[in-house]
């Protein structure tokens, strides 16, 4: 093994991409942003679609230019994919895709969702460990069957959006395990399908294969001349999964995590998963491991509502200066009297965030906010409430009292979130300086190349030079 171990971790976000290179040498990880870019999905008529085409290209420019930053002589070990969850291709046995990749946020689900909730669908928590959600995979899927049914002659595979990804890089079709139990189609007691779910949502089990689990080599990457040395990695695909791996919480499991982005996902690790009606009434998801074991999260709303706010003020921060501008702005107005709620179905798509937000309040007889520092205040407070809650909730169902929140992402740069979160829940959170995601695809493709033991392993040591910051409850 050479003395440094360079592998590309590539991270795709619903709202912004990364290509991150990583270089590991004397069991210290170094992350270099080799590429960034925007990301959304597109309304066309009446949905909405991801743009793959310009994905895979801004990956294959992040892959080259992820290659010009090594040194002289040097190689690329290997490649991985993580990405957000329930999105995904159909394709069929050549590989092509034969339906456009809707975005989770497309509204063609709500009917799906109206009649899970007027028929009672608890025998599918009871097989998933996923409760009914708009985004799920479960739902979007039956929708396709129903809209257009030939689709079943058409497709053979169902791929997530990392394992299609994996499949550019390198022409192998897999379904991995973190990001196929996104899909409220995966057992919940077994690394497979749901008999159960998938009849229920009447999709064919022949398009998926019984899922892998992170760390599968797929082979080298076949589709760039310039990385046919780097191997392609099954890394935990789905983004939060990586997220996750790469907090470095205590042994123990004295530790929430929070990975903070447009959404907020609050859970814990367990060796088995969080069932019944107090976990179904307080929609714990049932994700996996990377390795296999349970994440059970709860899918707080999140950073989404002040990103989409943000769109509608000119005077929006633009560096981190201005950003900081903003945060002390909000930070020295009083706490709202009244919080939003964020689970609120208006706040999932909304044309305009900022009318969606004001029609809440109104209904609730609350003046709006009258400038953007106070729309953040009360976002950040209300996105907290919601982390508090979550934390209550696992307190009550665990039996356990947490002693810390853990938190990365892009909310763990806003102190006003994380005191906000810390006051709320009454327990310190621990914010890190980290690209949480890149840094979970990258251990997980360092395990499998045997540079590092375990997980475990690779937190004790990623634990030993981070940089933290604690903000501690007030009263
Ligand atoms: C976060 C995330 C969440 C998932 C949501 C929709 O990026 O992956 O975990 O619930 O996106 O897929």
């Amino acid at each position: 093994m050479p003395s440094t171990l360079y592998s590309a971790a590539i991270d795709l976000g619903a709202t912004s991409g990364r290509v991150i290179l990583g270089a590991w040498s004397k069991n210290q990880l170094t992350l270099t942003e080799a590429h960034r870019f925007p990301n959304s999905y597109r309304e066309l008529g009446a949905h909405a679609y991801w743009e793959l085409g310009t994905l895979w290209h801004e990956v294959q420019t992040g892959l080259r230019k992820a290659v010009a930053l090594l040194p002289k002589g040097a190689k690329l070990a290997s490649v991985g994919v993580d990405t957000w969850g329930c999105d995904h291709v159909l394709l069929n046995a050549a590989g092509r895709l034969v339906f456009p990749t809707h975005a989770y946020r497309d509204n063609r689900t709500q009917a799906g969702l109206a009649a899970l909730a007027a028929r009672g669908a608890d025998h599918l928590y009871a097989a998933t460990g996923i409760p009914n959600v708009f985004y799920n995979s479960s739902l979007q899927l039956a929708e396709t069957v129903a809209s257009c049914p030939a689709i079943t002659q058409l497709a053979t595979r169902c791929l997530f959006l990392p394992d299609y990804f994996n499949f550019l890089l390198s022409g192998k079709m897999e379904n991995e395990l973190t990001v196929a139990s996104t899909s409220q189609l995966l057992d919940v007691n077994a690394p497979a399908w749901s008999r159960t779910a998938l009849e229920h949502f009447r999709i064919p089990p022949a398009w998926f294969t019984t899922p892998v689990l992170a760390g599968r080599k797929l082979g080298p990457v076949t589709s760039l001349p310039e990385l046919a040395d780097a191997e392609v990695i099954a890394v935990p695909g789905h983004d939060t999964a990586c997220a996750y791996d790469a907090m470095p919480a205590s042994p123990e499991g004295g530790d929430l995590f929070l990975s903070s982005g447009t959404w907020s996902l609050v859970g814990l690790e367990n060796p088995t998963p969080l069932l019944g009606p107090d976990a179904l009434a307080a929609r714990v998801a049932n994700e996996r491991t990377g390795a296999g074991g349970y994440r059970p999260l709860t899918n707080v709303p999140g950073l989404f509502l002040l990103e989409q706010t943000l769109l509608e003020f000119n005077a929006r921060p633009a560096t981190p200066k201005a950003w900081d501008a903003l945060i002390t702005a909000a930070e020295k107005l009083p706490v709202p009297a009244l919080l939003l709620d964020t689970t609120d179905a208006a706040f999932m798509a909304p044309k305009s965030m900022r009318a969606a937000i004001d029609a809440q309040l109104k209904k609730k007889k609350s003046p709006v906010p009258k400038d953007l520092p106070a729309y953040t205040r009360l976002i950040c407070d209300s996105i907290a409430h919601g982390h508090a809650n979550a934390a209550a909730n696992f307190e009550k169902m665990t039996g356990r009292k947490f002693r810390r929140i853990l938190m990365v992402g892009g909310g763990s740069k806003n102190r006003l979130l994380c005191q906000a979160t810390a006051d709320a829940a009454g327990i310190p959170v621990l914010s890190f300086n980290l690209e949480g995601t890149a840094v979970g695809n990258l251990a997980s493709q360092l395990i499998a190349l045997g540079a590092v033991k375990d997980l475990a392993t690779f937190r004790r040591l990623l634990a030993a030079d981070l940089k933290q910051k604690t903000y501690q409850p007030r009263a």
